[in-house]
């Protein structure tokens, strides 16, 4: 989890920034959602500093493990990593911010580099299909806005482990904490830890937005949303 004063503090920008919306949104999976959430909006110095600390704070959460033998996926921290990769389009900021704001964290972190993926293969000059660091043979985080079903998650693992990448671990922003399927009851984030068999933590869950419409703390959300939050819960959600 995001230290609770970074989490404290990214939450309020987020809903000024209106990167939380309320109303009826078709999601990539198909699922028709009350509540949308665009990483896109947070694309000024303030929120990308509070962001990037709050990644951060997850990303060199203790205790610092050196091998990723010594970790379990459901209750570990991220073990050591070489490159944070952040999957086109969102992640690429996003994990260049990250990278940068590592700066000063201590010698574990001194070496990590960022890299990402071209989404059309590109054939001439540098060629290739992964900008910044080469990922062969090295322990490649995962840095992503928003999980839902997992989809964008599995072709992110493709392509790191096509270039000889070994995910060790994935941060996201947000965990909508909804099931990959009907015939599936684990979330998204539990079936890629399980799958992956590394952990995947998230700065923010569902259970975040709403406690604060709940707590009236987001404009132009009321009852009626908090209603259709709870019955798409219903539908979609997951408990762990
Ligand atoms: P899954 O691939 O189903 O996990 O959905 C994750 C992707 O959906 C994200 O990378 C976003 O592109 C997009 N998304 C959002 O950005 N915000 C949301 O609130 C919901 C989605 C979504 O379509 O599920």
């Amino acid at each position: 989890m995001a230290s609770d004063q970074a989490k404290a503090s990214l939450f309020p920008l987020l809903l000024k920034a209106s990167a939380l919306t309320f109303g009826t949104y078709t999601l990539k999976s198909g699922r028709i959602s009350p509540y949308f959430f665009t990483s896109s909006l947070l694309h000024t110095s303030g929120l990308l500093a509070a962001v990037a600390r709050a990644y951060a704070s997850v990303l060199t959460s203790p205790p610092f493990s050196n091998t990723s033998s010594h970790h379990s996926a459901s209750t570990g921290n991220i073990p050591q990593y070489d490159i944070l990769f952040g999957p086109a389009y969102k992640g690429i900021p996003i994990s260049a911010v990250v990278t940068r704001e590592l700066e000063g964290s201590g010698k574990n972190y001194e070496g990590v580099s960022y890299s990402f993926n071209r989404k059309e293969a590109k054939d001439h000059g540098e060629g290739g299909t992964i900008v910044g660091a080469p990922l062969k043979d090295k322990r490649v985080v995962i840095i992503d806005d928003v999980m839902t079903a997992g989809t964008a998650l599995r072709e992110a693992v493709s392509i790191i482990q096509a270039q000889g990448g070994k995910v060790v671990g994935v941060v996201l922003l947000l965990t909508r904490q909804e099931r990959v399927s009907d015939s599936e009851p684990r979330s998204a984030m539990k079936v890629a830890e399980d799958e992956l068999g590394v952990p995947v933590r998230a700065v923010l869950n569902f259970e975040d937005i709403m406690e604060a419409v709940e707590a009236g703390k987001i404009e132009g959300a009321g009852a009626e949303q908090l209603e259709q939050m709870k019955v798409y819960r219903e539908k979609y959600g997951s408990k762990d």
